[in-house]
């Protein structure tokens, strides 16, 4: 289904708008289809992706306000694909020249903080933010799905990389992500339900597979625009992904450095083990809402066997069967 958006009522700042438009948005909003989700707020049909309704308004504000730059990094992808991960990378990357590992932010800051995203805190915190003092290239990220981007960022020479991961992996890191969130289980949610709403596409910011086709074929069609990644060729070769994603982004590594083992040192920084052990990401709330310590579990390939019984896993990959069959994409699923 296609929702639209009168520009009138597409954005409110809080001191100046008129109750009359508050009252249309509410209308328009509350005319939306919505779905029960872990989240207390559910989601919401909005441009054919199921939007957390707690961050619609900034979604829209993200679309109707941010304007790229060509220098802009934007991290992309659907929840529970290793979002964490890249952006301590992508930060460590970029900064590498600035701060070294025992003082880089990392240390001190969750990398959502560092790299964030859009429509959680940038548009979140203030409806229409000042991101021009921001220092070059600014770093971002998203779990919108390419569709549905502002057109500022596909016009814009600025990059996209894309992070994407197995689906029944995906699907188990977010049921326990979920029971951070919310005591899922005696909230009468079974991992069942879970896998259902998952291959009928409603959840967060899915379908999963309209959303990872949709930056997929842009990669394929506009590869110096988007980076196309999986999260299992991350584990098995950071060493090369990390080159290559630094490369994209225009940040190769020197001879020096490759030789001076920098690209080791940050893979090492940014592994699963060194970030759970920090103090900032045992403790704390990101967003006032996400406990820091959610966002690091496993960080396996193939985790999805300890939890899906054979009736879920049928449904899953008949959905990945039918969803991803002719896209050329195909996903790896154990070690
Ligand atoms: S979110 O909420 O969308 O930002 O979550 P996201 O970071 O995409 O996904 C969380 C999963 O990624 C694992 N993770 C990592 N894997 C490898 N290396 C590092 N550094 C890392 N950091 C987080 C995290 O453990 C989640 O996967 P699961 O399978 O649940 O362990």
């Amino acid at each position: 289904m296609e929702n639209s958006l009168s520009p009138s009522v597409a954005f409110f700042p809080s001191s100046s708008v008129l109750e009359e438009q508050r009252q249309e948005f509410r209308e328009w909003l509350a005319s939306l289809p919505k779905e029960k989700s872990f989240a207390p707020s559910g989601s919401t049909l909005y441009q054919n992706f199921w939007c957390p309704t707690m961050f619609l308004e900034n979604v829209i504000s993200f679309q109707k306000h941010f304007h790229a730059h060509d220098q802009d990094i934007i991290l992309a992808s659907k929840p529970k694909s290793g979002t964490t991960w890249l952006k301590a990378i992508i930060f460590s990357t970029v900064n590498r020249a600035q701060f070294t590992l025992s003082n880089t932010p990392l240390l001190t800051k969750v990398s959502h903080e560092l790299v964030p995203f859009f429509e959680v805190t940038v548009y979140g915190n203030n409806k229409i933010p000042d991101l021009t003092t921001m220092s070059t290239p600014r770093l971002f990220s998203t779990h919108v799905p390419y569709a549905s981007l502002p057109k500022s960022i596909k016009e814009s020479k600025c990059r996209i990389v894309y992070v994407c991961r197995n689906p029944l992996d995906t699907l188990v890191s977010l049921w326990h992500f979920a029971s951070h969130l919310s005591d899922i289980r005696s909230s009468g949610w079974t991992l069942e339900e879970f896998v259902g709403k998952f291959c009928d596409g409603k959840e967060g910011f899915g379908p999963f597979w309209s959303h990872v086709l949709g930056y997929w074929k842009e990669s394929t069609e506009n590869p110096e625009k988007v980076l196309f990644l999986k999260y299992e060729d991350l584990k098995e070769d950071i060493i090369y992904q990390i080159k290559r994603l630094a490369e994209f982004i225009g940040f190769p590594f020197s001879q020096e450095e490759l030789r001076q083992g920098v690209v080791e040192d940050i893979s090492k920084l940014c592994s699963l083990n060194a970030l759970k052990d920090l103090e900032v990401n045992k403790n704390g709330t990101h967003a006032s809402f996400f406990p820091n310590k959610s966002f690091y579990r496993k960080g396996e390939v193939g985790d999805w066997v300890n939890h899906l019984s054979p009736s879920m896993l049928e449904r899953l990959n008949k959905m990945i069967e039918e969803k991803f069959k002719d896209s050329g994409l195909s996903f790896k699923v154990s070690c």
